[in-house]
C-alpha cells in the first residue's frame, strides 16, 4: 500500500494584488510541493480584514488570489486550494484556542506591534488575535508543515504551543506542526527601500511588481529602482542593499549565480543591469499572465474548482473540529 502523504498548509492574504515577492518567495515553491505532500492552500480573506478592505475591491482581490494560485500552476485538482471564510471550522476553532492562549504570549507577537505601528488608527483586537487565527488554520488539517519565512516562524511557535497545551490537557487532538524545510524561495525587497521587504499593500506603487503588471509597467519600474551612487555591479548586501535585490530578483528569475551576474556586467553600469533585469522579469511572468487572462473568462471552471476545494476544506477540518468539541465538553446537537 502506498505510503500516506504528509500534510502541508500554507496561504496568502487577500490584501492586494500578489507581488514578485510572494511569488519567487512562496507561490512558485508550492507548485511541484503536491507530489511529496497532501497541499491545503488558503486564501486567508479572514486574516486580510485585521485591516480595512474596501469591499468591492476586497471580492475581486480574493477571487483573483484564487485565480493567480491557479494561473501559476497550482492545480486545483492536485491541491486543496480554498477560502478561509467559506469554511466556518476556522472562526470556531479560532474562538476556542483563543481560550487557551495566554495574552503574555500574544504581546510578543513581533508582527503585532509592526502592524500596530503601521495600522495607529485601527488596532483592533482581529490584529492581536491574528496567530489565534493561524494556529486554527494549522491545526484544523492536522498539519505535519509549514513552509514559513523568518517573519512567521513567531507564529508557527505559538501554534505549537497552543496545540502541545491543549493536547496535554485533552490527549493526542492535534498534530504538532514543524517548518518545512525543502527549498524556500527568494526574500524580494521593496524597489524603493530595500531595506523594507516587497509587500502586496505597499502605498507606493513603484515599490513592488504585482504579478499581472503589463510588461512595460515592469520594466519602467525596475529602471526607476532605487540602487546607489555607483556603477559597479556587485553583490553586497549590507552596502549596496538595492543592487543586491535586483541582483536576488535576476538570479532566481535566470537561475544565474552571484558570480555569473557580476561577470556579465562587469563594466557595464546599473542602466543595461536593470533593463536586463526587468526583461527577465516580465519574460518569466508572461505565461502567468495570459493563463491568468484565459481563466478569468472561464467563470464556470473558477466557479467549479472553488466548490469542489471549499467542500474538501470544509470535510477535513469539520472531522477536527468535531474532537475538539467533544473534547472540550460541549453539548452535542439534538437534530
Ligand atoms: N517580499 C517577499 N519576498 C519573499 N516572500 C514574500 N512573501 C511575502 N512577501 C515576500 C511570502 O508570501 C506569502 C504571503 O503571505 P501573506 O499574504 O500572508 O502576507 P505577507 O507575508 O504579509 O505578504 P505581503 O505581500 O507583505 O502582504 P501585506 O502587504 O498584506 O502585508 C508568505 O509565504 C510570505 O512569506
Amino acid at each position: 500500500m502506498a505510503e500516506e502523504k504528509k500534510i502541508l498548509y500554507s496561504g496568502m492574504q487577500a490584501t492586494g494584488t500578489l507581488t514578485l515577492g510572494n511569488y519567487l518567495g512562496a507561490l512558485r515553491n508550492w507548485i511541484t510541493l503536491n507530489e511529496e505532500y497532501e497541499c491545503y492552500f488558503g486564501v486567508m480573506d479572514m486574516h486580510s480584514i485585521t485591516v480595512r478592505q474596501n469591499p468591492t475591491e476586497f471580492r475581486q482581490k480574493a477571487r483573483d488570489l484564487f485565480t493567480l494560485y491557479v494561473a501559476a500552476g497550482l492545480d486545483p485538482e492536485k491541491n486543496c486550494i480554498y477560502f478561509q471564510s467559506h469554511v466556518p471550522c476556522h472562526a470556531e476553532l479560532a474562538w476556542i484556542l483563543n481560550c487557551y492562549t495566554y495574552m503574555g504570549e500574544l504581546n510578543r507577537m513581533t508582527q503585532f506591534k509592526d502592524k500596530s505601528a503601521k495600522h495607529a488608527d485601527n488596532i483592533n483586537a482581529g490584529l492581536y488575535t491574528y496567530p489565534v487565527l493561524m494556529a486554527a488554520d494549522i491545526l484544523l488539517y492536522q498539519a505535519d508543515v509549514v513552509p514559513v519565512g523568518k517573519d512567521q516562524l513567531q507564529h508557527l511557535e505559538i501554534t505549537r504551543d497552543i496545540a502541545q497545551r491543549f493536547n496535554g490537557v485533552y490527549g493526542d487532538v492535534f498534530k504538532i506542526p514543524e517548518p518545512y524545510t525543502g527549498k524556500i524561495g527568494a526574500r524580494v525587497m521593496s524597489l524603493q527601500d530595500p531595506m523594507k521587504k516587497m509587500s502586496k499593500s505597499d502605498e507606493n506603487p513603484n515599490a513592488s511588481v504585482f504579478l499581472v503588471d503589463d510588461a512595460n509597467v515592469i520594466r519602467k519600474k525596475f529602471k526607476r529602482a532605487v540602487t546607489d551612487s555607483e556603477t559597479e555591479v556587485r553583490y553586497d548586501v549590507e552596502n549596496k542593499p538595492g543592487i543586491s535585490n535586483l541582483m536576488d530578483i535576476y538570479s532566481a528569475t535566470t537561475g544565474k549565480s552571484m558570480e555569473d551576474i557580476e561577470k556579465e556586467f562587469a563594466g557595464r553600469g546599473y542602466g543595461d543591469f536593470k533593463t536586463a533585469v526587468g526583461d527577465a522579469v516580465a519574460d518569466l511572468l508572461t505565461p502567468l499572465q495570459e493563463r491568468f487572462a484565459e481563466l478569468k473568462k472561464d467563470k464556470a471552471y473558477i466557479d467549479s474548482m472553488i466548490k469542489a476545494n471549499d467542500e474538501k476544506a470544509y470535510y477535513t477540518s469539520t472531522k477536527t473540529l468535531r474532537k475538539v468539541k467533544k473534547k472540550i465538553g460541549y453539548t452535542e446537537m439534538i437534530r
